[in-house]
This record gives C-alpha cells, structure tokens and sequence, in this order.
C-alpha cells in the first residue's frame, strides 16, 4: 500500500486552520522557532525491522493481521510510517530474519520510499536450524572456541550483508549470562568476550561503528556478560574508536539516573547509539514516552547540551533507533506515537533555555535552574512538533490519517489477517 501524496494534503487541509492558531500561539514564546524547526524536520528515527509484527510474551501472541511477511514488505511498512510522519527514514535489520535476496532490488525498493538502511543487527541468543554448535550456553562469551568462531563468523557476516546495503553500524546484543551462581566464571566469560569482539572490531569497514548493547538480566537472570554501561564502556574503549555503548533505555534497574549515564558517555566520545522504548518494570519495551516522559526528557536535554558542547550534528552524530515490542497495540500506530513522542521530547530539549540555566547553574540557583526545565518540560509543543512535519511533508495527525485511511484493514486484505512476521 502507497498512501498517496492527495491524500495527505486532504487530510492536512482540514486540520490546517487549528493547527494554526495554536503553532502561532506557541511560536510567540519561542525566539529561535526557525531553528528549532529545522532541527526537528531534520530528526530522524530508526525503525526495527522486528517491530513491524505482534510481539509475543512466554504466554501468547495475538496478531492483529497483515503483518509483513519478507524483507519487501518490512521495507513497505516502514515507508508508510515515513511518509505518514518523515521521520523514520531507515531501517535497521536483524540477520538472519532479514537476509536479502536480492540486494540491489532491495536498495532500490528501500530508495523508493526515501529510505536508507540503519545499523544492522547480528543474532546470537538463537539457534538457527541445523546449527553445528548451539548458543545454549552464550555465544562471544562461550568456554567453547568453536562457539566463539561461529558466533564471530556471524557477526562478520552480518557486516558483509550491512556494507553491500550501504549500512554504516553493527549492534551487538549479547544474551550470553548466567542464572546461577558458579555456572561461568565471569572473569574468563568477560575476557572471551573482549577477545571475540576484537575479531569482530578487526573486520569492520574503516566507517563503520559497532555499538555495545549492555543489559542487566533475561534472558539469564544471575549476571549478563556485558551488563551495565560500565562493562559496554569498558570494551568500546579496549577495542578502539570505532567501538560505542548503545544505551537501551529499558536495560537499566529501576530508577536508574540514565541521563547521569548518556551526558558521561558522550562526553567520552563513547555514545553511539540509542534503543528508545518505555518501561515500568525491566525490558517492558513499551511505546516510547508511555510511562515515564519526563524522564525522557530529561535525558533528551543531556543529549542536546552534549551534543552542542561537542559541536556533534543532533540528526546524524549518534544513531537514533526504536526497540520496542508491541503485543496490545497495533505495531504501525505503536511507531507513529513513539516516534512523536521522541520528537516532543526532543522539541522540550531545544526550547530549554540554555544560557539561563547556565547561569543558574553557575550561581548554584537550585530553584532557577529547576524551574527553567519544568518550564520547558511543561511546554506543550505538539503544534510544533506538527509544524514540523507539515514542513517535511507529513500529516498533521499521522496517526488519525493511519486510521482514516484504513491502512491496517488494506494491509490484511492485500497480506491475509493470518501472517507473522519473524522477529520475537
Ligand atoms: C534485547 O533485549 C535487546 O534490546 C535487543 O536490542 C533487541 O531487542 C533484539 O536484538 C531484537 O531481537
Ligand atoms: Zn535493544
Ligand atoms: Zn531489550
């Protein structure tokens, strides 16, 4: 399904004139509102190739139909959420799930819809049929070298598919862990870790980043090999510079001050890249801004300050990615309202006003300094952040137009209401 560039302008012109009335209202308040427009026009988010399906838990899965069901399709989806919002032009793949068969047609289909290819992302936390070795016991980490080989040999492959699709990133997510004590030791799992990634950082193309996921439990529940940023950090910095931490926003324990962790890291010039989801509890990969989005906000005002202070391009210097997992909501209007939610926070960030706070900050004004981000944070800036997509091209409502234009019942009529797309 194409949506079609008549009927976006439709829709937009019928929400146009209230549109208007309050982007003019919130641009009075505004002084640099150009800037901060092309900011957020610039602003792009990465869409995991495996959150185009139902998610499933240990318990069930329930689709609502019309899922992608190849490579192709997963491309489709994604170019519907670009043009609904023009916002989400990549997408990051998982090998094997999305091995290419035909590359340059693939590239050509991805163009199509103004879509490039984002980070790709190496699976080693499954068996793949009539595997030699088996990842039971980890992978990079393994007591077993040929284990270790496999797990590297893939990781390199994953590079090769990435660099012929024009990818410039590898994410490394390492189940590999313990749910017992004494079950490894953790000194040689960390060791083995360090020495298979160094054979992975060996082969990557001269531009290239790999991005270190860390996460605290799950799939093993007593120690994670690469756990906390501190380990992620730990091993971009033996490996070199083309070596960063990703930072999942769900892999931390609770109350975990995560922007504390996102201003230190890119001030080390170690932050490559973010998972964006939401979370109550642990890895809950919910919508993005769902549950606590003041604190995403908070670490969006880290990032900005960071990046400007490096003088690092906001769209381009980090790699910018949702990871989330939807088993309620439908996967499509999940995206559109994390991707919004990622731009309001960010929208909050740019509107901070930052010599203010400096001041403030130097003066040691506790209350100033507070006030001035609650006061951005308090801002609705949602008329800005539609303003900007107006510009770009986008709908007004992405997700009103989604369900105006009856996108999810086409899909089922064009794919059947019974496919599944691989992923989790
Ligand atoms: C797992 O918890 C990590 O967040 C991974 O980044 C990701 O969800 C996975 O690679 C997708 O299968
Ligand atoms: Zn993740
Ligand atoms: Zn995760």
């Amino acid at each position: 399904m194409i949506l079609d560039k008549n009927i976006i302008a439709e829709h937009n012109d019928q929400l146009l004139a209230d549109h208007k009335r309050r982007f003019d209202f919130l641009a009075a308040d505004i002084p640099n509102v150009e800037a901060v427009l092309d900011k957020l026009v610039a602003f792009n988010i990465a869409i995991p190739s495996w959150a185009l399906g139902t998610g499933g838990t240990r318990f069930g899965r329930f689709s609502g139909g019309g899922e992608p069901r190849s490579l192709e399709e997963k491309i489709d989806d994604v170019g519907l959420l670009h043009a609904l919002n023009r916002s989400s032009n990549s997408i990051s793949l998982h090998i094997p799930w999305d091995i290419p068969g035909n590359t340059a047609a693939i590239i050509e289909h991805a163009k199509q819809h103004g879509l490039h290819f984002d980070a790709v992302n190496s699976n080693t936390f499954q068996d793949q049929p009539n595997q030699a070795l088996s990842y039971k016991h980890g992978s990079l980490h393994h007591t077993d070298k040929g284990v270790r080989q496999l797990a590297i040999d893939h990781n390199i492959e994953v590079i090769k598919y990435g660099e012929a699709l024009g990818s410039k990133a590898l994410s490394v997510w390492l189940a590999d862990g313990s749910s017992f004590p004494g079950q490894i030791n953790m000194r040689n799992a960390f060791n083995n870790t360090h020495e298979s990634l160094q054979a992975i950082y060996d082969a990557l193309p001269e531009d290239w980043k790999v991005l270190i996921e860390y996460k605290p439990y799950e799939p093993y529940f007593y120690s994670t090999t690469i756990g906390d940023w501190g380990q992620s950090y730990l091993l971009a910095s033996k490996l070199g510079k083309k070596a960063t931490t990703l930072v999942d926003l769900g892999h931390h324990l609770p109350n975990t001050n995560i922007e504390q962790i996102v201003a230190l890291l890119l001030s080390e010039g170690k932050l490559g890249g973010f998972h964006f989801n939401d979370s109550k509890y642990g890895d809950d990969d919910l919508t993005t801004g769902s549950i606590n989005p003041y604190k995403l906000f908070l670490i969006f005002n880290e990032l900005v300050e960071g990046l400007d202070a490096k003088g690092i391009n906001h769209a381009t210097g980090l790699s910018w990615m949702i990871d989330e997992s939807h088993n309620i909501k439908d996967p499509l209007e999940d995206l559109l309202m994390a991707v919004e939610a990622i731009k309001i926070s960010y929208a909050q960030a740019l509107i901070v006003d930052t010599p203010a706070l400096k001041a403030a900050q130097a003066e040691n004004d506790v209350v100033v300094a507070e006030g001035l981000l609650q006061h951005a944070y308090r801002t609705d800036v949602r008329a800005l952040v539609a303003e900007a997509r107006l510009r770009a091209g986008a709908a007004l409502n992405p997700v009103k137009l989604y369900r105006d234009a009856a996108v999810r019942s086409t899909l089922i009529g064009e794919r059947g209401a019974n496919t599944v797309a691989t992923g989790l």
